[in-house]
């Protein structure tokens, strides 16, 4: 039996982060997949394994905890898999580092497709993309990150932060040769910290069996297809 039940779309998007931090732990997990995803979000609240909008969804079945929205997802598997630092104002740190990845997928999609990428609306978006990535080298370089080595946080070893930093980038630059020239001159430490974290087995694996399963694909629909389109990718 696994350990985990994981309700997301088959696409390596927000619930990457989800998968990484099981991945990286050891974990297994089954996952409920789309056509279940869809049934929960139609039906009633009252049946749903904790009421949310949009997966992910977690269920930890041996604690018997459900959980949505993905930063705290993430940060309740950082808690009970020991991936968090110990200091308070550390582990809050953490936690809006989580936001902010959250914040970066929301704008690189404009919210889910409330619109779609123009020429235009890419290069006003550019500067801001920058400024996000920045955040990472800046955040880096307060706490201990050097250019090819150290964590985002300090520390010996890859905490929740370093995870959910290398699955933002590392599935972003794969997919969107562009972005990851960005990111390589915006923010070299933080590119080399996603280039040694995503290169660790479980998380390298993970992103093998994602090209497997859902090819190229990153978020998926209409607003994927409009940013391929912008990117040239
Ligand atoms: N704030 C939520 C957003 C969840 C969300 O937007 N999920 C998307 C998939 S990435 C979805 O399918 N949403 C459907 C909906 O909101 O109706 C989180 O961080 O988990």
């Amino acid at each position: 039996m696994s350990d985990y039940e994981l309700y997301y779309w088959s696409v390596p998007f927000r619930g990457q982060f989800v998968r990484a931090l099981l991945a990286y732990a050891g974990k297994t997990w089954t996952e409920g997949g789309d056509e279940a995803i869809s049934r929960l979000m139609d039906g009633p609240v009252k049946t749903m394994p904790v009421p949310f909008m949009g997966p992910p969804v977690l269920i930890d079945k041996a604690a018997g905890v459900a959980l949505a929205q993905m930063p705290a997802v993430v940060l309740y598997l950082g808690e009970t898999l020991g991936l968090t630092p110990a200091a308070p104002a550390l582990r809050a740190l953490a936690l809006k580092v989580v936001n902010d990845a959250n914040d970066v997928i929301d704008e690189l999609t404009l919210d889910g497709g409330r619109e779609m990428w123009t020429e235009a609306r890419w290069r006003a978006f550019v500067p801001r993309l920058k400024k996000w990535m920045s955040f990472w080298e800046e955040t880096g370089r307060r706490h201990g990150l050097r250019p090819g080595a150290g964590f985002l946080l300090g520390g010996e070893a890859p905490g929740v932060v370093d995870i959910v930093t290398a699955v933002l980038w590392s599935t972003m630059g794969e997919r969107f040769e562009a972005i990851q020239a960005i990111l390589d001159e915006a923010a070299p430490m933080t590119a080399a910290l996603t280039r040694r974290v995503a290169a660790l087995p479980p998380l390298a694996e993970l992103a093998a069996r994602a090209r497997r399963d859902y090819g190229d694909a990153y978020c998926g629909g209409q607003i994927e297809a409009s940013l391929r389109r912008v990117l040239g990718a």
